[in-house]
């Protein structure tokens, strides 16, 4: 299907116009045929060779013409026009968060910039606020968003760990297959379950090198070999431009680079030290008395060679982990098959992709006892929030199919909103009627939110508070909020705070989490699912709750049933 290419095509030419501060109208007409095309089910060439262009809403005969230009020539003389005088450096501000076209254009027009230098230069010169509509706080916003872009792009570039793990999952199941590779994992931050990572850092254990690395770099997630040694090979991959170092280790020495490789850099400088006061050497070979290897083949060999115990990747960041490894005192953390179902879901009442049954059958297929169905509440209008008549509807549908179903229970949940006077967004006679209520702020950013979060942590009918600071890891810092005061209420209030295990989320963040939990605060590990397949992101979560320190008992999701509705009663 090439929809998404026409529709990509005809918002460029919109952005094009915008740009150069065209019409409005006709603007719009570009964007509205692009979002159909988007999402039609029919291929779009198929709706051309049929003669049917112009029945696709939106579409007349002038954009029908173009598109008609492009499937027959490859070219859409329009687009070239439009960007003909609009440099691509112009093009390429659009990527920074709330920074539309009409502004690039006025500052194009009245202060010249024509790329992200110039648009940094005339922030900091003051011009920028200066421009009537603009002022000192767009200037602040733009900036910090200026930031993230750069963090995404660039030679620093680091990737949020979900942008990987699908590829990664792939390149694992690829070795797992190869006869030539005998182990493998993956070390770095990835396996240490960091937010975001710099590059893919993977090992393997073989007798056959020159055969395994011949077999990896013909792997079709690669892109581009950029350096193939003997024991190591670095390369790009495809789809995300992120690159992956492969190391080919003998036996002897796997778990010594395993360690090595692992990291953290801290983490190995500290085992260093250690080392060296016994009279050893650490190395990514093996651990050395004088000339002699005592230890290399797997990592539990060598902690307990330095007197400590295992410590497991997500800890080994130096944060007193070493210490307590010394001790014999690690936390007990969760595992990442302690979960026993997700509280936090969507389903096609408000924005979320299935229906209630479908979900709930699939989260007892993915080993699960029971699911919590929490769509959103009217206030948020923009996912199709939940009225209260919607509501009492999927309450009842939800009680008849957890009439047939065994050892498998559906949670009847909602995601409230948290209004601006810090009221949720139902009534207290339906909120009654719900097993837990979650509250959450999606409106109103910067105004009044750690007052209205307290004022929701006191409501007897809120169960837990989501996602607590609102950031997205790749755009967007979050809440203006007091997260110390907010703790403080939900211990008081005996209130469970929740770890957002969507990959852009990851809220709380791993040190938010820990001091949480040293309060002797509950949270809940959930996906916020909105379709199946978002699932898969618990584990990112489970591994933001490890790096916390986090125990199993202090997450309400790793109960069972009865203990979990014991936990989210309603007190008093
Ligand atoms: P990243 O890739 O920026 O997310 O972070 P890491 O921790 O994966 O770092 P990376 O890929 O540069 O190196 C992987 C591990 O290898 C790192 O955690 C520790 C080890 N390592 C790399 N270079 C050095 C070094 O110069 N000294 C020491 N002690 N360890 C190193
Ligand atoms: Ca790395
Ligand atoms: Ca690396």
């Amino acid at each position: 299907m090439r929809n998404r290419e026409v529709a990509d095509l005809l918002f460029k030419i919109a952005d094009g116009l915008d740009l150069s501060g065209e019409n409005f109208f006709k603007i719009r007409a570009y964007r509205k045929a692009g979002n159909v095309i988007k999402d039609l089910p029919e291929d779009i060439e198929k709706i051309y060779k049929d003669g049917n262009l112009t029945n696709i809403e939106g579409v007349g005969s002038g954009i029908a013409k173009k598109i008609e230009e492009y499937l027959t020539t490859g070219k859409m003389t329009k687009l070239e026009e439009v960007t003909k005088d609009v440099p691509e450096s112009l093009f390429n501000l659009l990527n920074i968060r709330d920074l539309g076209p009409r502004t690039i254009h006025l500052l194009h027009k009245k202060l010249g910039v024509n790329d992200l230098q110039d648009l940094k230069k005339v922030i900091q010169n003051g011009s920028f606020s200066e421009i009537e509509g603009l002022g000192d706080k767009k200037a602040e916003k733009i900036l910090e968003n200026i930031k993230f872009y750069e963090e995404r792009t660039g030679k620093d570039r680091r990737f949020t760990i979900g942008e990987v793990m699908p590829m990664v999952e792939e390149i694992l199941a690829n070795l797992k297959k190869s006869k030539s590779v005998k182990r493998f994992s993956t070390a770095g931050s990835l396996r240490r379950m960091k937010e975001t990572v710099g590059d893919i850092d993977i090992l393997i254990e073989t007798a056959h090198s020159e055969k395994a690395i011949k077999e990896f770099i013909s792997f079709p997630e690669i892109k581009k070999v950029l350096e193939a040694g003997k024991t190591k090979v670095s390369v790009m991959l495809k789809d995300i431009d992120i690159q992956m170092d492969i190391r080919v280790l003998p036996a002897e020495s796997y778990g010594a680079a395993l360690l090595y490789f692992t990291g953290s850099k801290d983490h190995n400088v500290k085992l260093r030290g250690l080392a060296i006061k016994k009279g050893l050497k650490i190395n990514e070979y093996g651990v050395f008395k004088k000339e002699k290897m005592v230890a290399g083949k797997s990592e539990k060999e060598i902690y307990n060679l330095l007197g400590m115990d295992f410590i497991p990747p997500e800890l080994r960041e130096n944060r007193g982990e070493v210490e307590l490894a010394l001790e014999g005192k690690l936390p007990d953390l969760i595992d990442y098959n302690d979960i026993k179902g997700n509280l936090h879901t969507h389903t096609k009442y408000s924005d979320g992709k299935n229906s209630i049954k479908e979900l709930a059958s699939f989260a007892k297929d993915f080993g699960y006892s029971y699911l919590g169905i929490t769509d959103h509440s009217a206030q948020a209008a923009y996912a199709n929030g939940l009225k209260e008549d919607d509501l009492k509807k999927q309450i009842d549908e939800i009680d008849a199919l957890n009439e047939n179903l065994k050892d498998f229970r559906i949670l009847k949940g909602t995601e409230s909103d948290i209004l601006p006077d810090g009221s949720l967004d139902f009534k207290d006679e339906i909120l009654e009627k719900l097993d837990f209520v979650i509250g959450a702020i999606h409106s109103g950013f910067k105004k009044n939110v750690t007052r209205r979060m307290e004022k929701a942590l006191e409501n007897p009918y809120l169960t837990i508070l989501a996602h607590p600071t609102g950031r997205l890891i790749s755009s967007r810092v979050g809440y203006e909020v007091d997260l110390e005061k907010v703790m403080e209420k939900a211990k008081e209030e005996k209130k469970i705070l929740e770890i957002n295990a969507y990959y852009d989320r990851l809220d709380l963040n791993e040190f938010n989490a820990r001091e949480a939990n040293e309060k002797g605060i509950k949270l809940c590990i959930s996906t916020d699912a909105h379709n199946f397949d978002m699932f898969k992101w618990m584990n990112l979560g489970v591994g933001i709750a490890r790096r916390a320190w986090i125990p199993s008992n202090s997450v309400i999701n790793t109960y069972v049933l009865a203990d979990l509705l014991n936990i989210i009663k309603r007190n008093g």
